[in-house]
């Protein structure tokens, strides 16, 4: 099976948001703005309600008290080809949420293979184009990390990108088809082009947009899930040149805590 990031039969999603997520999460700005549990689990179902008329089949994992983080399942695996590598998360509070997720993926028969320490990987640096794969070296992904990605897929040319300025590669730039990304246009975007220009096999097309949140969109299954209206302005406007059915969904409760859009599921 090939299906990669756009032509996807799964959606692996987290059933809903733990209380502990309120509390616990792990935030990198001063958390000045409480979240609201309510409204982070309103938007989730959201987020699950669009996932299930775009895609196919929706796996669920359990919502874990014990893993305030257990919402952002992109950090947990990443999944290719029929292969499933099952990452270590860069912050020890997260390494456990791994745990239901690989039970789910090794059901449905997928090779499992891991990340072995010292290496660490969250699955939000991690950008398959469709025809190789960018890895973000980050403050949660190590050398180590990357090269496990490659080792687990070795049909791809793989290259490590240092990020800065962000979470995750993820953060600062998307694929919303296999020829076109979408990145943020600071100083931290603008020096992650420039190392996968020198490092790429393809050229690709550029959507450049402002901070804020744009830059991070799920393309499921030739639709593109980008960010809503009521939080980042005109944002509908950058994918116009798309062609494409486009969605939104609103993101505030987890921005919060540094989640993105494509950070509440895991397609494959
Ligand atoms: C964390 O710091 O790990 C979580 N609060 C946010 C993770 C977001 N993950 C992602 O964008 N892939």
């Amino acid at each position: 099976m090939s299906t990669g990031p756009f032509k996807c039969k799964y959606a692996l999603v987290c059933e809903s948001v733990p209380d502990s997520y309120a509390s616990q999460s792990l935030r990198s700005r001063e958390p000045n703005d409480p979240i609201d549990i309510d409204l982070a689990r309103r938007q989730h179902a959201e987020y699950i309600k669009l996932l299930k008329d775009l895609v196919e089949n929706i796996i669920t994992i359990p919502c874990d008290e014990n893993y305030p983080d257990c919402v952002f399942v992109e950090d947990t695996a990443v999944v290719l080809d029929g292969t499933a590598l099952i990452c270590r998360p860069g912050a020890e509070s997260r390494r456990g949420e791994v745990d239901a997720v690989r039970q789910k993926l090794a059901e449905l028969k997928l090779r499992i293979v891991e990340v072995e320490a010292p290496g660490t990987l969250d699955g939000g640096d991690v950008v398959f184009t469709g025809k190789e794969i960018f890895v973000g070296i980050s403050n949660r992904t190590n050398i180590a990390g990357a090269t496990a990605v490659a080792r687990a897929f070795p049909d791809y040319q793989v290259s490590m990108i240092k990020i800065k300025g962000s979470l995750h590669l993820k953060s600062i730039l998307t694929m919303v088809d296999s020829e076109t990304l979408v990145v943020v246009g600071n100083e931290y975007g603008k020096k992650v082009i420039e190392n996968m220009q020198n490092n790429c096999n393809y050229i690709y097309q550029k959507i450049t947009v402002p901070e804020g949140g744009a830059s991070n969109c799920l393309h499921v299954n030739d639709n593109i899930i980008h960010g809503s209206p009521s939080e980042i302005e005109d944002v509908e406007k950058f994918f116009e040149i798309m062609n494409k059915p486009t969605y939104h969904v609103e993101n505030s409760e987890f921005n919060k805590a540094d989640g993105c859009l494509t950070c509440r599921s895991v397609l494959f």
